[in-house]
């Protein structure tokens, strides 16, 4: 008997399911055999209250009262196709991983609900952007039930967030995580000069729900993603060639902003767009931290920036993190650049 990965299940054409063995108490892992559509048996590991789930993605809510902001966002399990064929039962925001995007203002008051759709575990929100005490402003939400929080952006910048709950890295790795930007009051000094902002995000995937290979092992997957600013925008899930086959677009001589955030949950990321230049840099996104003429920048997990470049010809222009071990798992994407 072989073992599979969870999510090469979802791909079979009948899986015949012919033996729980192990516990089915909520929350354990569940031992299941299953015949696939080779008709061999394998087995698989399967979070036992997720089996049979597969909630569809829910639209970030997002309302604007003066400085007040009404956000409402949804933990829930949903599956992602992370590479050809290969499906994964993920923890999510809406049912994207990374979740969607949260704008809002410096100085904004932020009213956050979170409806944990999730019947069996529990999830928070922990916001980079904000100061709360923890164990308030992100507490634990139940199965089924909603809760609410209110914070502050006083800092502009591009933040992380990501569940809070433990095992934390279970909850980050197997995709509750993502980027909220606090746009600055004064806007970057580099403002005038940009024609077009996309926000990037890079995340690893490991082996399903299975905290010993994220804690050891390397990543399985290394990713980007593209998160729309506005409708209509290039929006993918960190899956394996995901900004290849939805490439960003651009013109001759377009100065390109993008919003970065590397997700982690545990490897850095040294961003680099090949041929050209990052002209202005904001490191975290703050516009204090105003770096020039960059190769590549430093993205520690969680880490943010603002970087800006110049496409001074057409032509196809890849980004990658120039750890290449992690391009040949995914994490590459690119710019098509026309007159
Ligand atoms: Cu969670």
């Amino acid at each position: 008997m072989k073992k599979i990965k969870y999510g090469l299940l979802v791909g079979l054409s009948v899986p015949v399911l012919l033996l729980a063995a192990c516990g089915t108490q909520q929350g354990k892992i569940e031992e299941v055999h299953v015949v696939d559509k080779n008709n061999e048996s394998v087995s698989a590991q399967v979070f036992a209250p997720h089996e049979e789930i597969n909630q569809e993605p829910v639209p970030l809510e997002m309302d604007r009262d003066g400085t007040d902001v009404y956000v409402k966002m949804t933990s829930q399990i949903t599956d992602i196709e992370l590479d050809d064929g290969y499906m994964y039962k993920a923890w999510t925001f809406n049912g994207e991983a990374p979740g969607p995007v949260v704008v809002v203002n410096e100085g904004d008051t932020i009213h956050f609900t979170l409806d944990n759709m999730d019947p069996a575990v529990p999830h928070s929100m922990d916001f980079h952007a904000v100061h709360t005490a923890p164990d308030k402003g992100f507490a634990n939400v139940m199965p089924n039930e909603e809760g609410t929080f209110v914070y502050q952006a006083s800092s502009p910048g591009v933040f992380m967030y990501h569940c809070g709950t433990d095992p934390v890295l279970t909850h980050i790795a197997n995709g509750m995580h993502g980027v909220i930007i606090v746009k600055p009051t004064d806007g970057y000094p580099t403002d005038d000069e940009v024609d077009k902002e996309f926000v990037i995000i890079q995340n690893e995937w490991y082996k399903y729900n299975d905290l010993d290979d994220m804690t050891h092992n390397d990543p399985s997957q290394v990713v980007f993603s593209a998160k729309a600013l506005e409708k209509g925008q290039v929006n993918t899930n960190g899956t394996v060639g995901a900004l290849i086959d939805t490439p960003l677009e651009a013109k001759v001589g377009d100065k390109i902003r993008f919003y970065l955030n590397n997700v982690g949950p545990n490897e850095v990321s040294s961003f680099h767009v090949i041929g050209t230049i990052l002209e202005d840099v904001y490191i975290d996104g703050h516009p204090h931290n105003h770096l020039k003429g960059m190769q590549t920048v430093g993205l520690p997990a969680s880490g943010g920036a603002v970087v800006e470049f110049v496409v001074k010809e057409p032509g196809t222009y890849k980004f990658v993190t120039h750890q290449f071990d992690h391009v040949e798992k995914g994490a590459v994407g690119k710019i098509i650049v026309t007159e």
